[in-house]
């Protein structure tokens, strides 16, 4: 169905509804989520932001974790919200993400720094009018969006052109929750006339942090606090920008009303001062000091022609694609050829961490175009955001706590190093998250501490039935062989040359 826009495509909902409402829950409950597939394709779900520390299989990372969910057939989701703060969750198979499969999460603490505050939640998509196969197919050939190409956005499941409203109660205190579950579209919000404090980032809480507005790239969370004026005089404006980075003529510019009296007028005035917001700013309340890490490995993404006559995305040169055996299987039974990387296969890009390793990512874009990196199962620390054209000079944290999150921007010619210790062993993916790019190969594994995994309690059967269901091997290396023979995976293809953009 048709969202918005004039396109028509298919959209994915749930239970026959287009615009799927947040799951709001407590923390220390357990989601169960009774997914029943009713596509003709395999599908799964991913809680963004979600560390499935001991529960791995249940991450949703299509072959990287476990099969999908097969068509026609249900699957069990029982996920113990161990992390309070602002999450969403969204279809981890094909592009199921961008069609629609996406919803909040929020996760309430009744005791914390911030609880008992009024809360409000405005979630961002964009809704690109071309079907995704089409978008897939055009890759990478023009890759900087044309007005024919650029989507409209959505706020709180509507059209953003009609934004929904926000409606203040005077004098009371809000935390307002904003997710961003748009693919390509940058967000900024901000409120006319309002004094706004970050307090959470990707479900870290951090010391209150006056700012202007809010950027959240594609995947990103946030919280906001903001007090109510005292009185029901004014009703106003709340702003939010949709735009690609680098930004380019298209920006689209929504606003909705922030009502306190359904007959009063819209104050008009200037907006408030208060600094530019920057993630690598913000201090997180849990402090944890600068990791130092052992090891550094330097990740380069970008694009490129490859040697099978397509142009894909990589890390590293090399484009992701999905192994015959799920990367979790692979490591449960290869034994020790387990961090042995090339036991993932030619194409799965993976990089074997050392059970509590502390590893630094430094991610590297020659390139114009920006990419919202995203790795599961941690919240990093980001200590480090420079420019690879020398234009500029690095920020770093201004606190020895440096801020942590699950997805950060590395912008156009831009690197962003990130730090964490190998404390969640499972098989996690490190990805753009701009669709296109992600399953245009912009993907690689982080295979952590598999020796672990492998002392790890059995998975729940239901893990391996959606294989076996669907032909697909739960044993071996990444073509289902025994060591490292990878006959019937084809040779991964190699980057004849790279493509500006
Ligand atoms: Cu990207």
């Amino acid at each position: 169905m048709d969202r918005v826009g004039s396109g028509i495509r298919r959209a994915i909902g749930v239970n026959r509804s287009a615009v799927i409402p947040p799951i709001v829950a407590t923390v220390d409950d357990m989601l169960v989520i009774n997914a029943k597939n009713s596509l003709d394709e395999g599908t799964s779900l991913h809680i963004h932001g979600y560390i499935y520390n001991g529960t791995s299989y249940f991450d949703g990372a299509q072959m990287v974790c476990g099969c999908s969910i097969a068509p026609k057939s249900t699957f069990t989701y029982e996920i113990p919200l161990k992390q309070a703060g602002t999450f969403w969750i969204h279809g981890h198979s094909n592009h199921h993400n961008v069609e629609g499969l996406r919803a909040p999460l929020v996760v309430q603490t009744p005791v914390g720094p911030y609880s008992g505050r009024k809360e409000l939640l405005v979630a961002f998509e964009e809704w690109f009018a071309a079907p995704v196969a089409m978008r897939a197919n055009a890759t990478f050939a023009k890759l900087n969006p044309k007005a024919t190409d650029f989507p409209d956005g959505i706020i709180n499941g509507a059209d953003a052109r009609q934004a929904a409203k926000l409606q203040l109660i005077p004098g009371q205190e809000y935390r307002v929750r904003l997710v961003n579950m748009a693919s390509a579209m940058w967000f900024d919000f901000a409120i006319d006339g309002h004094d706004m404090s970050v307090i959470e980032v990707d479900g870290i809480l951090t010391e209150p942090a006056p700012v202007r507005s809010v950027r959240l790239a594609p995947a990103q969370r946030a919280s906001v606090l903001i007090r109510a004026k005292p009185t029901a005089a004014w009703n106003y404006r709340y702003r939010a920008k949709m735009y690609t980075l680098p930004e380019c003529a298209n920006t689209r510019y929504y606003s909705g009303s922030v009502e306190y009296a359904a007959t009063a007028p819209v104050f008009g005035g200037p907006s408030v001062s208060a600094p530019e917001f920057n993630d690598i700013n913000l201090v997180p309340l849990i402090r944890e000091p600068l990791i130092v890490p052992e090891r550094s490995v330097r990740l380069e993404v970008g694009a490129g022609k490859f040697s099978n006559g397509l142009t894909m995305h990589y890390i590293n040169n090399i484009t992701y694609a999905i192994p015959k055996v799920p990367s979790l299987y692979t490591a449960l039974t290869t034994g020790a050829l387990a961090r042995d990387p090339r036991v993932y296969g030619p194409q799965s890009n993976a990089l074997v961490l050392r059970s509590f390793e502390k590893i630094e990512l430094l991610m590297v874009n020659y390139g114009p175009l920006a990419h919202p990196m995203h790795l599961h199962g941690h919240a990093f620390q980001v200590v480090e955001y420079g420019f690879t054209n020398g234009t500029k000079t690095v920020e770093r944290p201004r606190t020895p706590w440096p801020i942590r999150r699950d997805t950060v921007t590395l912008g156009p010619f831009q690197y962003v190093a990130i730090r964490f210790q190998a404390d969640n062993p499972g098989m996690w993916i490190l990805h753009c998250h701009n669709d296109r790019d992600h399953y245009g190969g912009m993907s690689m594994l982080v295979a952590e501490a598999p020796e672990m995994l492998q002392l790890t309690p059995d998975m729940p059967p239901s893990i391996s039935n959606q294989c076996t269901r669907q032909g697909i091997k739960i044993s071996g290396n990444a073509a289902g062989n025994d060591g490292l023979d990878m006959r019937g995976l084809p040779p991964a293809p190699a980057l004849i040359n790279r493509v500006s953009h």
